[in-house]
């Protein structure tokens, strides 16, 4: 096929779509053509709220002016800088910016393009860390089970999903994993679970198995969401950083979820008054609008490798697109929305109510826990007996059918709307979400 003779716009068979039931899909495809504030317009032109946030990435809403403007602007000023011994004056600034946001201590900012670029960067500067102190056989990463943390090599390997690790070989040597921290006795609990921070101590039984010299980090989501929403026990992550401090192991969030206010607070280190050594960002860095991640790390972290002769590159590592200057335009231009309309303040604000009537699903049919912290809520929903998620996935058409965007991960609806949601919207989603629980199979 030549260039002036392009394929109709209907044919969806080269595109082969990222986590989707490919030939399910274009056998029926859902397409969104445009968004505005809490909604998407599908291309059938019906309006459909989004209870999701795109991805969990688009914390201020759609189509904000602020975004578009900043990346018009900075287009037209300077498309592309290179990232590697250049620099542009927006990366700096948009660093300064995180850093200021960010728990203190955490002085300095990497940048990425995505979130899975965001863990391989803060797992391979953790093993790097230990090795310029001087403590080299520091290379065990140790993740837990049901932990997302992206679909790179490194991320697989600490992460606990099966169906993401079974079929791409033996990964990453030296990885070890905690247990998950959902347990049944916590079943419907409102906000943070009350049951199992004793489950921190896991650590302490897998350092004792290893050694401590040879455990360089341990990586965990403050939050893990795309497993369904599992909640840290009230306790554990203090726990987790008094082990890790206590045999000299790098403590790692992964906040590609929990950042930029999903709890409410900037990050969920501010919510759960914990710092870690590193923190993994992405998604609503920038609103979701343009890729971008970022890594913090503490002043520790990062002095560890200012050694040595001033003109040596200190850390053999980074992206064509580290910092690119319209990811960093646009990165600003979300920060200051944030800042603005106090956005975090505004999630933490509304979470109750927001808490209230996701409990309120309660009782209708299939349901049989419901969870949630801050802007994240979680329906688990009981299998159909031999089609796990079939349940889940027909929610989740019927929701799409009746105006509502909601995800599902196995048989549990995860929920995560813009942090600019009102009452009513939230009124409409967990309506829609009763009416179709009331009629599924
Ligand atoms: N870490 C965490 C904690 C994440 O949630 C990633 C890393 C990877 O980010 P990138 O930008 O490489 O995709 C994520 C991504 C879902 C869902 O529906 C969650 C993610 C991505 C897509 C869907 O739960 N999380």
């Amino acid at each position: 096929m030549s260039l002036d003779n392009p394929s109709a716009p209907n044919d969806l068979s080269a595109f082969w779509m990222p986590f989707t039931a490919n030939r399910q899909f274009k056998a029926n495809p859902r397409m969104f053509v445009a968004a505005d504030g809490m909604y998407y317009t599908t291309s059938d032109g019906r309006q459909v709220l989004d209870g999701t946030a795109g991805l969990w990435c688009c914390n201020a809403g759609h189509k904000r002016p602020k975004i578009i403007e900043a990346i018009k602007a900075q287009a037209e000023e300077m498309d592309y800088a290179p990232a590697f011994q250049m620099g542009h004056p927006k990366a700096f600034e948009l660093a300064a910016r995180l850093r200021d946001m960010a728990p203190s201590g955490m002085d300095h900012v990497f940048f990425t393009n995505s979130g899975s670029e965001s863990v391989e960067t803060a797992l391979k500067i953790a093993i790097a860390t230990q090795r310029a102190r001087g403590q080299g056989t520091r290379t065990r990463l140790v993740g837990r089970e049901r932990g997302y943390h992206g679909v790179n090599f490194g991320g697989i390997s600490v992460g606990g999903i099966v169906n993401n690790r079974r079929h791409f070989g033996a990964l990453l040597a030296g990885v070890d994993h905690m247990p998950h921290t959902h347990l049944p006795e916590n079943a419907y609990t409102k906000g943070q679970p009350g049951h199992g921070a004793y489950l921190a101590d896991e650590l302490e039984r897998i350092i004792a198995l290893h050694g401590p010299e040879t455990i360089a980090a341990v990586i965990v989501e403050p939050v893990a969401g795309s497993t369904g929403v599992i909640l840290p026990p009230k306790g554990y992550l203090k726990r987790l950083r008094e082990i890790t401090k206590a045999h000299g192991i790098l403590l790692i969030f992964d906040e590609v979820i929990t950042g930029f206010g999903r709890l409410g607070a900037a990050f969920g280190a501010d919510f759960f008054g914990v710092t870690p050594d590193l923190m993994c960002t992405a998604k609503g860095l920038t609103n979701g609008t343009i890729p971008m991640g970022a890594v913090l790390a503490t002043a520790e972290v990062h002095d560890a490798f200012m050694h040595g002769p001033d003109h040596l590159i200190e850390l053999f590592h980074g992206y064509t697109y580290s910092g690119n200057p319209i990811a960093a335009a646009t990165g600003l231009a979300t920060l200051e929305i944030y800042r603005e309309e106090a956005l975090f303040e505004r999630a933490a604000d509304i979470a109750p109510y927001w808490e209230d009537a996701l409990h309120s699903l309660k009782g209708l049919p299939h349901v049989i826990d419901i969870r949630n912290l801050g802007l994240i809520g979680a329906v688990e929903l009981a299998p159909i007996e031999g089609q796990p998620t079939a349940r889940a996935f027909q929610a989740f058409l019927d929701c799409y059918d009746k105006g509502v965007l909601i995800r599902t991960t196995g048989d549990i609806i995860a929920l995560s709307p813009p942090l600019i949601i009102e009452k009513s919207h939230i009124d409409q989603l967990f309506g829609t979400l009763a009416d179709v629980l009331k009629t599924l199979h």
